[in-house]
């Protein structure tokens, strides 16, 4: 799948979500405008996370919209999601990359503009940089700048999304850094009516 539109990149999260299913979450956001989706499961075991994804991979393929594996390779692959996104301390993309072939999309989290140049290199297909402002979603993250930003896209050609405590408020500080998406967890999926709140998001990182 090539020729993604990462302006709205949902990323779930079964504890904030406002709803009662993940399954629920992900098609009200895409309802509302999210035009990729990320399954980002921390705690459960790797067989509830396979069933989760082949449930959610039936609802993205039907609202055509690319669906990412957060970490797993193999459950990208047993579930026949679209691509699977890597964070530094995750397996390294190159390797990612051999085992997936050409067809897979790989994302790779970046903070710096080396790690954005390497994943690259190794065959990346977009970045996920941030923490761009400060969150409570993710404890073990690095402040990203402006101008580290700005660093990034002058290293890179491929697209990337920003994230990390990106809501309503805020996403208008992004614009014109030459970032292709907004990724968020809570400003959609712990809002109460998720669809209204990807609808405004995304009406919102279409000017960035
Ligand atoms: N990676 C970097 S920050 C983050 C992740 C998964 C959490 C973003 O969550 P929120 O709620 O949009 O701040
Ligand atoms: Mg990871």
């Amino acid at each position: 799948m090539r020729n993604i539109d990462y302006t709205l990149y949902l990323v779930t999260d079964r504890e904030l979500m406002s709803c009662p299913t993940v399954e629920e979450s992900v098609e009200r956001a895409v309802g509302g405008g999210a035009s990729v989706v990320q399954l980002r499961e921390k705690s459960c075991s790797s067989r509830e996370f396979y069933e989760l994804a082949v449930r959610v991979k039936r609802i993205t393929a039907a609202l055509n919209v690319p669906l990412i594996i957060n970490d797993r390779i193999d459950i990208c692959l047993a579930a026949d999601a679209d691509g699977v996104h890597l964070g530094q301390k995750d397996i390294p993309c190159a390797a990612a990359r051999k085992i997936l072939g050409g067809d897979k999309i790989i994302g790779v989290s970046a903070a710096l503009p080396e790690e954005a140049r390497r994943a690259e290199l190794d065959g990346a297909d977009y970045l996920g940089v941030g923490a761009v402002f400060s969150t409570s979603t993710k404890s073990d993250t690095r402040p990203v700048t402006p101008e580290i930003i700005r660093q990034i896209r002058a290293a890179v050609s491929i697209p990337f999304v920003a994230i990390g405590g990106i809501n309503k408020g805020n996403i208008s500080q992004l614009c014109g850094l030459g970032i292709n998406g907004a990724a968020v967890v809570s400003a959609v999926v712990a809002q109460k009516d998720i669809e209204a709140a990807a609808r405004e998001m995304r009406a919102a990182a279409e000017k960035l």
